[in-house]
């Protein structure tokens, strides 16, 4: 399988991420990436190829243009303003307020923020845009024939929405693959997500659709992140109703409990006949992540690999979470492998 790789990740690099009153080190840190192209270059899991740029156009077909212009000069506008520090929001336009874009430069973080974790630094615009070419260079090695394909992104994409970044996420890179996929001819795409955390961005982009199906396994959103999106009784809504799955999971979920839903999921995408599948790739299910509560262990990633390489679809695996740093490797590629020998 190909990996699609580029060390314009490193390009953000912020040094805050607000959690439990503290500024603390990001979770979301460079490493990841590194320990997932080691681990993918001493399993020779296949060539690493540098993704090509493809502009703002396929960016456009799944994000507002305005929440794009905002990313593109958020960090410009916020050191111009005599800010020191990183870019955080500490205002929204909560419950009964007015639901406009401001002029201030902290206005519109609190605008098209999901959550106030996730700091903009300098890079973090110019990293987006490369992962957000990463998957779709991965894409177009599905498109072109190949059965499986690895983005390599960071930082990571499926809780950003139409017009929304937080969750460590900026562009959804994930769901531009799968529309990239759409345009180039595939006519039903099937989105699963195995992250730890409900991708609400995933969900929300495609929620009226009827063309991709998302399937979402992921923790409570009672106890856990993103809080406000993953309940099971979000199905889609207008074309889009029947093609929404959430399967939300309770803490301390064993990978048999895990294994049994992700059939449900499976047994969906099966019945939906998509044309091409795009896995959401987070390995924060891990026994050892230091943000979540599910319980799978290193070989677990191997079994749930084979499962999804046993539905026989082309598909895009494309890197969103994962912080137990020192295994994030050998658990990416586990599923890869998993997949390839499935
Ligand atoms: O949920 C958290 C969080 C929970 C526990 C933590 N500990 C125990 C150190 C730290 C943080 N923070 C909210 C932001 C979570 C973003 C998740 C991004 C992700 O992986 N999405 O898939
Ligand atoms: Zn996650």
């Amino acid at each position: 399988m190909i990996t699609v790789y580029t060390d314009d990740h490193l390009l953000r690099n912020v040094r805050t991420e607000l959690h439990g009153g503290l500024l603390v080190p990001p979770h979301e840190c460079p490493e990841r990436a590194q320990f997932v192209l080691d681990r993918v270059k001493s399993v020779a899991l296949g060539g690493v190829i540098a993704p090509q740029r493809h502009g703002l156009a396929p960016v456009l077909r799944v994000h507002d243009a305005g929440f794009v212009e905002f990313l593109g000069r958020a960090w410009k506008d916020w050191s111009a303003a005599g800010n020191r520090g990183e870019a955080i929001p500490d205002c929204w336009p909560a419950r009964r307020m007015a639901q406009r874009r401001p002029e201030s430069i902290t206005g519109q973080l609190g605008y098209y923020a999901m959550a106030g974790e996730t700091s903009i630094g300098p890079g973090t615009w110019e990293a987006a845009q490369a992962a957000a070419d990463v998957a779709l260079t991965a894409a177009g090695l599905l498109a072109d024939g190949s059965r499986g394909a690895f983005a390599l992104c960071r930082p990571p994409g499926h809780h950003a929405a139409h017009d929304l970044y937080g969750g460590y996420c900026f562009l959804n890179n994930a769901a531009i693959a799968a529309q990239s996929l759409r345009d180039r001819g595939a006519t039903r795409v099937a989105m699963l997500d195995v992250d730890f955390h409900h991708g609400n961005g995933t969900q929300d982009i495609f929620y009226e659709r009827d063309d991709v199906l998302f399937v979402s396994l992921h923790g409570d959103p009672r106890e856990a992140f993103p809080y406000f999106s993953g309940y099971a009784d979000e199905i889609g809504t207008g074309r889009g109703a029947g093609f929404n799955l959430n399967l939300p999971l309770p803490s301390g979920t064993p990978f048999a409990a895990w294994s049994a839903a992700m059939q449900i999921g499976l047994s969906h995408i099966q019945n939906f006949a998509a044309d091409a599948l795009v896995v959401s790739l987070g390995v924060d299910t891990y026994e050892a992540d230091p943000i979540s509560f599910f319980k799978l262990r290193s070989a677990d990633f191997t079994s749930y690999g084979q499962m999804i390489g046993k539905l026989g679809l082309p598909t895009l695996f494309v890197l969103e979470g994962g912080y137990a740093v020192a295994d994030i490797g050998v658990n990416v590629v586990n599923v890869l492998t998993g997949f390839e020998g499935g």
